[in-house]
């Protein structure tokens, strides 16, 4: 942990209790003069740290901004995902840092958020839009011992972990469309990017990138996707602080990509199935030039949605865009 980080933990752990400088700068194993700079730097990213002369201490107000190290320590420790973070305040597509990270070599777990993109994309080349602040804009590096074609499992793992953390940070019931759309209310508050290097039969690594509308207003949508879309402060009323969220979705992750992974995949796919409104429904899937109608039965164990047609065939299919049919 860096100093930063472990200079959060601690006064987060203090809560309402001063801790003292002298206590504080031993805890974390640093002089009381280089605690003082750190805390001053804190603060002139904004956060509120109260110093009294006797008491110490005290965290009093935390800046909605995506800080690494504040990242880290809300976090804590986790198995893989979000043992690394870096922020940046601007990239082309946080897809593409990672994607770049991964070709170096670096380690799986890593999660890059931007505060904005110039280029965010959805799936077949699609525009995101990812305004200045008002979102969580990230990637994560995978290297899964999996075939390319369970990839799916990390689109559910994915999905599942986003619905469980909004409805506990911010007490929202989000809805999952197949394969990769959060929605609330039935417009669009999350996507999921799920891009993969794989070489015959296994993967090389996957980069899953996430975009979670969060602070935006109908403004800030263009005007082709207002109706379609929406954020967590339109549904709630409210603003949502982003650091939080943030960590809370990067430990429901770790969570879930250990259990698709791992042996407890069935179990995910029934938590996935609970939330999904596609499953039990009629539905239209468009996969390239083709459309497919039938009813949306259930995942198959890789992943994969089963989907009976009118002639009675079960099709597997592993990626395509769903429209509920009335
Ligand atoms: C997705 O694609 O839903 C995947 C979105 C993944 C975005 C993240 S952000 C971090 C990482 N870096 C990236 O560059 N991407 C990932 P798809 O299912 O193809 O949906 C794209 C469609 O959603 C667009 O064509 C629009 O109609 C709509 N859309 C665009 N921006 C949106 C937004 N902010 N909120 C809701 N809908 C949006």
């Amino acid at each position: 942990m860096t100093v930063d980080s472990e200079i959060l933990s601690t006064l987060r752990a203090a809560g309402e209790r001063p801790i003292s400088g002298a206590d504080m700068a031993q805890k974390i194993g640093v002089s009381v003069g280089v605690l003082r700079r750190h805390v001053d730097e804190l603060r002139a990213l904004g956060y509120e740290i109260q110093a009294s002369p006797h008491l110490g201490y005290r965290l009093t107000r935390v800046p909605d901004l995506l800080h690494a190290d504040d990242l880290l320590s809300r976090l804590g420790k986790t198995t893989v995902i979000g043992r690394d973070i870096r922020v940046f305040q601007e990239t082309t597509s946080t897809n593409d840092v990672v994607d770049k990270l991964a070709r170096d070599g670096v380690k799986e777990g890593v999660a890059v958020f931007a505060e904005s993109q110039t280029r965010g994309r959805g799936r077949l080349g699609r525009t995101w839009v990812s305004p200045l602040g008002k979102g969580l804009w990230f990637s994560i590096l995978l290297r899964p011992k999996l075939r390319p074609d369970q990839v799916t499992q990390l689109t559910i793992a994915s999905a599942t972990a986003l619905t469980r953390a909004i409805r506990h940070q911010v007490d929202l019931r989000p809805e999952i469309k197949w394969p990769n759309d959060v929605l609330i209310g039935g417009k669009k508050v999350a996507g999921v990017l799920t891009e993969l290097s794989a070489e015959l039969d296994t993967i090389k690594y996957v980069v899953l990138g996430i975009g979670i509308d969060v602070n935006l207003s109908a403004s800030d949508f263009p005007p082709e996707i207002r109706k379609l879309a929406t954020s967590l402060r339109i549904e709630r009323g409210q603003p949502v602080q982003r650091p939080a969220l943030a960590s809370a979705i990067l430990r429901e992750l770790d969570h879930d990509y250990r259990r698709a992974t791992g042996q407890d995949f069935d179990s995910l796919a029934n938590e996935w199935e609970e939330q999904c409104t596609t499953i039990g429904h009629e539905v239209q899937i468009q996969v390239g030039t083709r459309k497919i109608r039938g009813r949306a039965e259930s995942l198959d164990s890789s992943g994969a949605l089963l989907l009976r047609t009118h002639h009675g065939h079960l099709e597997r299919i592993i990626g395509g865009d769903v429209t509920l049919v009335r």
